[in-house]
């Protein structure tokens, strides 16, 4: 059972695989990788979907004969493969023109030149039948508050994202947009940080029902938060279009470890609450196969990461059908959340009337059983159940 399939939607970027190991301090230690064998090698895995940045597949600058060549190739490799294309995105982060962002540029001139460059690959990924389109905004913010009206930049934001939501509306294209919080890195601190953050922005914007979210484990756990609370809130609002899976360690640089390779206890609870929840998106990988490894770790940390995911979900399962862990779930009062605070027709005065039946000292006396649910969940996590 821990054997990937098409049907457990996994996905990869291409750029996952396909990095190279350079970071800020050394250069690459692998060759490049041509992404028609990443398709390949991805679907003898048993991955369902590839996504790609347009950089990933169109060298920047590139005319339209090296474009049409491009997307053939890759278009073949995805349907030899059996695959799909689930998600695209735009690289608005490696060329120097971004450095000061691409929506948010203090400079028009790149603001105008980033929006071209997002519709161009939109209808890119329309022509490939992807269903999201993921928006990182990994150069819009600032290292120096003198030097950045926040304001503005949120109101360029959003002029963007109505551009983009009114152009796919008229061109009729079923593509929804997903942002991806990021707290900091490479900027000094990055716009719309968290998921709360892009949750309250969407909010504003002209067609907020084509625009959600994609989270990113390492993201949310790079700014301290409880990356499953995240998720919850997400799927709550029915904005969790897409989901960027991996690994971290606490407040750091962004480590894009394989998933589970992290905050195991906290996969394990996400992977309990996307199957609890019967979240269909894309199962999507995120991460960087270490620096240290050669092509043969590649694949292998490919292979991880769905592995971890079936593992956990399997385990998950074993937590939720075990009869011990239902009764200390009972115990701990977790399904008495599900009912409504005040009864139906239940009124203010009847709920002050109620007063005299409760006994806060009594009550505030008595354990909840937490530490015992805790234990059972880590027990099941670790085989030992
Ligand atoms: C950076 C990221 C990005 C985004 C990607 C998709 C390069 O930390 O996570 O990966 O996921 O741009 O939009
Ligand atoms: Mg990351
Ligand atoms: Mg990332
Ligand atoms: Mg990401």
């Amino acid at each position: 059972a821990a054997d990937p399939t098409p049907a457990d939607r996994f996905s990869f970027g291409l750029w996952t695989v396909g990095w190279r190991a350079n970071d800020p301090f050394g250069e690459p230690t692998r060759p490049a990788l041509d992404p028609v064998e990443s398709v390949h090698r991805l679907g003898e895995l048993g991955a369902w979907g590839v996504s790609f940045h347009d950089d990933d597949l169109i060298p920047f600058g590139a005319d339209d004969a090296v474009r049409e060549e491009r997307v053939k190739r890759f278009r073949k490799a995805v349907d030899d493969a059996g695959m799909v294309v689930p998600m695209a995105t735009t690289n608005l982060f490696t060329h120097p023109v971004f450095k000061d962002g691409g929506f948010t540029s203090n400079d028009r001139s790149v603001r105008r030149f980033a929006l071209r460059k997002v519709l161009r690959n939109v209808d890119l990924a329309a022509e490939l039948g992807a269903g999201t389109y993921v928006l990182w905004g990994g150069r819009e913010g600032s290292e120096t508050d003198a030097a950045k009206d926040v304001r503005a930049a949120l109101d360029r934001y959003r002029e963007a994202m109505n551009v983009l939501t009114q152009y796919v509306v008229d061109q009729g294209y079923t593509l929804r947009f997903a942002i991806e919080p990021k707290p900091n890195e490479p900027r000094g601190d990055i716009l719309l940080p968290t998921i709360g953050h892009a949750l309250g922005f969407i909010s504003t914007l002209e067609h907020t029902d084509l625009v959600g979210v994609n989270p990113e484990v390492g993201h949310e756990q790079m700014a301290g938060l409880n990356f499953v609370h995240g998720i919850s809130q997400a799927l709550w609002q029915d904005k969790l279009f897409h989901i960027d899976l991996n690994g971290q360690r606490g407040p750091r640089y962004d480590q894009d470890l394989i998933f589970g390779h992290g905050d195991l206890l906290s996969a394990f609870f996400l992977v309990d609450l996307l199957e609890q929840a019967g979240y269909e998106g894309p199962r999507h990988f995120d991460y960087k196969p270490l620096r240290t490894e050669d092509i043969d770790g590649v694949w292998a940390s490919a292979a991880a990461n769905m592995r971890t995911y079936l593992l956990l979900k399997e385990r998950a399962a074993a937590f939720r059908a075990d009869p011990d862990v239902q009764e200390a779930l009972r115990a701990a009062k977790v399904d008495e959340i599900l009912l409504p605070t005040l009864s139906r027709r239940e009124t203010v005065a009847d709920l002050r009337a109620a007063d005299t039946e409760f006994d806060p000292d009594a009550v505030g006396a008595r354990g909840y059983g937490f530490v015992r649910l805790s234990q059972l969940a880590l027990e099941h996590l670790v085989g030992a159940v």
